[in-house]
């Protein structure tokens, strides 16, 4: 405004400076306002770490490229998001790859049970050739994601009241699971009665037990407050779960290349540190959960693994995702089922 006014008080008139008002319009470089939506809450290093990032980027733009960080499902729910993802409603999102599924069956590669071994495995696989796959997948449903996967962790059943010690004790119990084929078919075949919600109303759905469990890697289990309402841990491990940094294709083309090479830059750059962040926070929480109340219990991995087997889990995932995308899986864990 103080532009155009001190342009009209110096062209003299009213008409004639128009012209040079957008000329001078069309030289400025366009900045960007994009938004990013996350369902965690804001202290969640997948949140702490992207905030950096943002500022990075919008310092080494000049102040071009201004990403609005939308933590806590603030936008939409995850499978809302997805919708919104897709039409450029948002510009880019973070998200599981299970959750993915429901558009790119081939995301929730990285989901099966019980496949990964620890973090070694985990990050050879997804900064390897299993991510490079999924990711060439996500391109083909029009999405675009980002090289370095952040962490989400393994994950860890916790319940309102018995504690899972064995596989038997998930019979007939309401977990609640997030929107993904290859979630519901796991505690399925565990015997449990899995109920699809999505991230932003677990904390409601446990307090008013709609549902009586939960799972998830306990930096969510503390960031989100589900020890509040959740009263045992069972260190199943039983999955592990990352998101993947979406962004809308036109929206991200419509950047120049400079700036297209900084976002990716300090994103990729933020998912290497979210990655120690969360590792470290899953490897410590567990005192400051057990303080707050939670009681946990270490399980045998193989005990539940046979039960997946027994019930077919394996049989039935390899025939799911296809020879191809099961080999790239064994290369990386070794043989499954
Ligand atoms: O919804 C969940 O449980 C969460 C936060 O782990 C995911 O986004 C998959």
């Amino acid at each position: 405004m103080s532009v155009i006014s001190r342009r009209l008080l110096l062209g003299g008139s009213v008409g004639l400076p128009l012209v040079a008002i957008q000329t001078h319009r069309a030289d400025a470089a366009p900045v960007f306002r994009y938004r990013l939506g996350t369902n965690l809450a804001p202290t969640h290093p997948l949140n702490v770490t992207l905030s950096k990032a943002i500022g990075q980027i919008k310092a080494r733009t000049d102040g071009r490229m201004q990403i609005m960080l939308f933590p806590n499902s603030a936008l939409g729910s995850d499978t809302n998001m997805l919708s919104q993802i897709r039409t450029g409603a948002v510009q880019f999102f973070t998200l599981s790859g299970l959750i993915l599924s429901t558009l790119v069956p081939e995301a929730a590669l990285s989901g099966v049970g019980y496949a990964f071994k620890n973090y070694d495995q985990v990050w050879a696989a997804m900064d390897g050739k299993v991510g490079a796959y999924i990711r060439s997948r996500i391109a083909t449903h029009g999405l675009t994601a980002f090289e370095a996967i952040f962490d989400n962790g393994f994950r860890q059943v916790t319940t309102s009241d018995r504690p899972i010690l064995n596989p038997a004790d998930f019979d007939g119990l309401k977990i609640r699971v997030p929107f993904a084929a290859l979630w519901t078919s796991l505690f399925k075949d565990f015997g449990a009665v899995p109920t699809s919600i999505n991230f932003d109303e677990v904390y409601s759905a446990l307090q008013t037990h709609l549902a009586d469990a939960q799972e998830n890697p306990l930096a969510i289990i503390e960031t989100s407050k589900f020890y509040q309402v959740q009263k045992c841990c069972s260190l199943t491990n039983h999955m592990w779960d990352g998101f993947w940094f979406l962004a809308n294709p036109t929206a991200f083309e419509k950047l120049p290349a400079k700036i297209r090479g900084i976002v990716e830059e300090e994103i990729n750059h933020a998912a290497m540190a979210e990655r120690e962040s969360v590792a470290a926070l899953n490897a410590s929480l567990q005192g400051k959960l057990a303080a707050q109340g939670m009681k946990f219990n270490n399980t045998d991995s193989q005990a539940f693994r046979d039960v997946l087997i027994k019930a077919g889990f394996y049989t039935e995932w390899k025939t799911h995702f296809g020879p191809q995308a099961w080999s790239l899986l064994e290369g990386a864990v070794g043989k499954l089922g």
